[in-house]
This record gives C-alpha cells, sequence and structure tokens, in this order.
C-alpha cells in the first residue's frame, strides 16, 4: 500500500508555471509536489508528438530548462531544425537536437499504446525529477482558434503568427469523451494544498478546468485552493494572456482572473500592484495576499509559493 503523502497539487500551463515551481521547489519537499499538466497546448509535428506545458515544466524541475527562453533545453543544439528548414516550410515550429530525444521517445511509447500519464511518469524519472508529473488527461483535447488568419492551432495562432492575429474565438476540441488522467482525483482529495499557478487562465489553466469533472473535483477542496494571479498591474509577464481574456470579454485584470475561479479556489496571490484590487477580490470569495509576484527572481519565487501555500494552509478565518 503506498503511504498516504498529503502532496501539494499545482495546477500548471507553461513557463510562468515552471517559474513558480523553481519557488516552491525551495518551501515544499519537490517529492511531495504533483503537477497536473495542460495539454491542450500539445502538437503533432511531423509525425512527432510534441507536449510544450508538460516538458516545460519537466525541464524546468529537471534544472535542464533553457531557463532565458522559457521552452527547451539549455545549451541545446538546432542543427537537424536547419536541414529541417532546407526541406520545408512547415518548420516554424522550432525542435532543438537534445529536445528531439523527448519527441521521439514519447511518441514511440505512445506507438506501443502506453497512455499519456504512464508515458509522462517514465519520462520525469528519467529526466531525475522527484515531482510526480500529471497530464490533464489522457485524451487528445486541443485548444483552437477562429481568427482574422484563419482557423489555427494554438502553436499556430502562437508560433507562426506570433500572437499576432485578432482571436474571435477560442474553442476546444476533444473535450467530450474526455476525463481527468489516473490519479488526478486522488491527488486532489489528498492534497494539503492546490495552488493554481500563474499561468495564462485561458489557454494554460482554463483546459484543465475544462476536463469533464475536474471542476467539480477543484469545488469540493475549495477551501484548499489558492490561485496566483498572472497578471501584474492589468499586464501579463508574457504571453497572450490579456489579447485572449479580451477576446473573451474579461475583464484583463486581477479581478477578471479571481473571477473565472471564484467557484473553486478559496485564496488569491495577488502582486503589490494590484492590492488596490484587494477588497473586490475578497468581495468574490476570496482571501487575499499581496507581494511582489514577479517570479524571474527564485528567492521571489520562493517568497510567492510561501505565501500561497500559507493562504492554503491557514484554517479559513472564522
Ligand atoms: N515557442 C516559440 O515561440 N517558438 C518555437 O519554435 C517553439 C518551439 C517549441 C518546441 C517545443 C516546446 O516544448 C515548446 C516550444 N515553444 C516554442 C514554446 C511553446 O509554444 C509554448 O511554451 C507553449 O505551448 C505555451 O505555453
Amino acid at each position: 500500500m503506498m503511504q498516504v503523502m498529503q502532496p501539494v497539487v499545482v495546477l500548471a500551463g507553461g513557463v510562468g508555471a515552471a517559474r513558480f515551481l523553481r519557488g516552491l521547489v525551495q518551501v515544499v519537499p519537490p517529492a511531495e509536489i504533483v503537477v497536473i499538466g495542460n495539454t491542450a497546448d500539445d502538437i503533432w509535428w511531423h509525425g512527432l508528438y510534441v507536449a510544450p506545458d508538460l516538458d516545460t515544466v519537466s525541464y524546468w524541475l529537471a534544472g535542464i530548462a533553457d531557463f532565458e527562453r522559457g521552452w527547451g533545453i539549455a545549451g541545446d543544439t538546432f542543427v537537424m531544425q536547419t536541414q529541417l528548414a532546407r526541406l520545408t516550410d512547415q518548420s516554424w515550429f522550432r525542435l532543438g537536437d537534445r529536445d528531439l530525444a523527448t519527441h521521439l521517445f514519447r511518441t514511440g511509447r505512445l506507438r506501443a499504446g502506453v497512455p499519456l500519464d504512464v508515458v509522462t511518469e517514465e519520462l520525469r524519472r528519467r529526466l531525475g525529477v522527484a515531482s510526480r508529473i500529471l497530464p490533464m488527461s489522457n485524451a487528445s483535447i486541443t485548444t483552437r482558434l477562429r481568427t482574422e488568419v484563419g482557423d489555427s492551432h494554438f502553436q499556430e495562432y502562437f508560433v507562426r503568427d506570433g500572437c499576432r492575429p485578432a482571436v474571435y474565438e477560442i474553442y476546444w476540441t476533444g473535450l467530450e469523451e474526455a476525463r481527468p488522467a489516473p490519479g488526478i482525483g486522488a491527488a486532489l482529495e489528498e492534497a494539503r494544498a492546490i495552488l493554481i499557478a500563474p499561468s495564462n487562465p485561458i489557454i494554460s489553466i482554463g483546459p484543465i478546468l475544462r476536463v469533464p469533472g475536474m471542476r467539480q473535483a477543484l469545488q469540493a477542496v475549495r477551501e484548499r485552493v489558492v490561485a496566483v494571479s498572472p497578471l501584474i498591474g492589468g499586464r501579463a509577464i508574457k504571453g497572450p494572456t490579456v489579447e485572449l481574456m479580451q477576446a473573451q470579454d474579461l475583464e484583463a485584470d486581477a479581478v477578471g482572473v479571481a473571477r473565472l475561479y471564484s467557484d473553486i479556489a478559496q485564496g488569491f496571490v495577488l502582486d503589490s500592484a494590484d492590492a488596490h484590487q484587494s477588497m473586490r477580490i475578497s468581495a468574490l470569495g476570496y482571501r487575499v495576499a499581496a507581494l511582489p509576484t514577479l517570479l524571474d527572481d527564485p528567492s521571489l519565487a520562493r517568497a510567492v509559493a510561501a505565501r500561497a501555500l500559507d493562504l492554503a494552509e491557514r484554517p479559513v478565518a472564522a
């Protein structure tokens, strides 16, 4: 019988979540962290299955990430990529040579019939990552956008088009028959804290919450759920959070984000620059903490992680 450990569960997207995790591992033993990763950015690229958010989290936790660029492996070379660009204009999604090994391994295992959660577990062990990483679902779920240049896969919008096209609608395929990956239900029930990382609420955290059953599972443990705002002063540290919130007719600020999570979270960590919005966020049923949340510096990330944990573990104020 596996020793029941009360994990700290983190709902994670890509680079923003990875930066937050770099802080969390300083205050929680990595073996006690379970990451639930977004897979709606995943793309079949020249026959290879690429899972950007799972790989970004894995590489950061393994300490091999290209911390500057955010994605891929530090010091990676792009020799294969250069040759591919000679063969096809479908080379806008760049794969490093070391990164390619991950995609070759994962694709081979998936083609052998191994489910994504098992392959993800094999990869994190081989990379020496102590934290468990779970895909949000084993089903194939994809974020797509109707934009001024047409119906696009998320990576076409984000990488090929550089988030420039106006977005008319964001939608997901593959949700109908999806359900949370094995282990997610138990992890949420046993968690001593569940943290929503400062990732894009629409295209990184949003898909995780759209997996049938996920929202209900989080509502059941809402008193232990704390969200960290991905916006500072109404701006994203990086990525198209503001544009995509506006595309959904949402207020692109911390209050807008708080509204999205108010049924599943009771704690909200704000940046000091947005402390003036504390009252409005408290009115949504949250306990609020405000501090510097720019995560570039690992010691700041540590402080944000510690504060989020504190909000999650402190008994709800009487
Ligand atoms: N982002 C880019 O801006 N350009 C790329 O060529 C690119 C390639 C890439 C390959 C593997 C991978 O795991 C991530 C990659 N990313 C690239 C980042 C990726 O688009 C984003 O990290 C997520 O999809 C959004 O969080």
